[in-house]
């Protein structure tokens, strides 16, 4: 069936999928916001019509990148508090929850920031991982609290989201380091910690993060340096409750290769998986809104917030 889209649902859909709106918290607040312009500006001639309407929306949001399960959880929040017996009524439920949706995404970044900044003592350098609002939440959290902190920054190819955690780290004041991915365990001497974010952490501790993190999570161990990941309980993928596995997203050659490259190498096979599963026997923590918790234990956590899954919501 064929469903109108407000104009915003296909920019912002489009806006994700090129990664112009990017990082899994900032992608579920925007899918969230999406939905909220739908919801205002469809006209709908019945309460039915209008409710397709927004699952038609929900499903462009959600296949625009398949692992940040931050998307969905976003759109399930809001599709569940869609309720009344008519259009008015249903826009403004919709309306209402995106509000709070986005003020709760929000206020656990800044609880979450507060447990993260826990774990730093003054004078620590932190190692990071592409670029992480949760991550940062921590640091910054830890500055505001006066401690002293440095940061070596990893570029993260082939996107370079390590220069805007570059950016943002420098403007709240700490000092950074930028160095190139094949560097990161000889800097890891000089690393107290390594911080990084998720896309989703799955109900035995895995966590899914920036292709990379597996391997610096096993460099950090053997070096000794802990590693924690900080991630608001919107990154819990409750489909791994009952055994589903994350889908890691491929992306295009052309983000590791440039054509005139490509041409003078010739035939060969480039990959460009975006993200890896890092196992919970290497990592020492996950730091959430609810405190910070060994990745064995967050499946009581999963359990407490999720439940027994249901149908989805924007199912037609
Ligand atoms: C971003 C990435 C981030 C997480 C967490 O990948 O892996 O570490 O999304 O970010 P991409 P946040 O750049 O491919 O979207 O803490 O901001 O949710």
């Amino acid at each position: 069936t064929d469903h109108r889209l407000a104009p915003d649902v296909e920019e912002t859909a489009e806006a994700i999928a090129s990664m112009e709106i990017r990082g899994a918290a900032t992608i579920a607040a925007g899918a969230a916001e999406a939905l909220a312009t739908q919801a205002r500006e469809i006209d709908a001639d019945s309460p039915e019509a209008f409710r397709a309407s927004m699952r038609a929306a929900a499903r462009t949001l959600r296949e625009t990148r398949p692992t940040a399960v931050s998307l969905p959880n976003a759109l399930r929040y809001v599709l569940r508090r869609m309720d009344g017996r008519s259009v008015d009524a249903l826009r403004g439920s919709v309306t209402d929850a995106v509000e709070e949706f986005v003020a709760q995404l929000d206020r656990a970044q800044e609880d979450l920031g507060r447990v993260g900044a826990n774990r730093l003592a003054d004078g620590d350098t932190v190692m990071t991982h592409c670029h992480s609002t949760d991550a940062l939440a921590c640091i910054e959290a830890a500055v505001e609290q006066g401690k002293e902190i440095e940061a070596i920054v990893k570029e993260t190819r082939p996107r370079n989201q390590g220069h805007i955690t570059a950016e943002q780290l420098r403007e709240a004041g700490v000092p950074v380091t930028l160095i190139v991915d094949s560097a990161a365990r000889r800097y890891l001497n000089e690393a107290d910690h390594v911080l990084v974010g998720a896309d989703s952490i799955a109900a035995d501790g895995g966590v899914i993060n920036k292709i990379g993190t597996s391997g610096l999570a096993v460099n950090a161990r053997e070096r000794g340096v802990p590693i924690m990941t900080a991630a608001q309980t919107i990154k819990l993928h409750p489909e791994t409750l009952t055994g589903h596995t994350v889908e890691i997203e491929t992306r295009a050659e052309d983000e590791v290769i440039d054509r005139k490259t490509r041409e003078g190498i010739g035939e060969i096979a480039v990959e460009n998986p975006a993200f890896d599963v890092t196992p919970p026997r290497y990592m020492d923590a996950i730091v959430t809104e609810h405190g910070q918790f060994p990745p064995e234990s967050i499946v009581t956590l999963m359990r407490e917030l999720f439940g027994e899954g249901a149908a989805e919501p924007w199912a037609e």
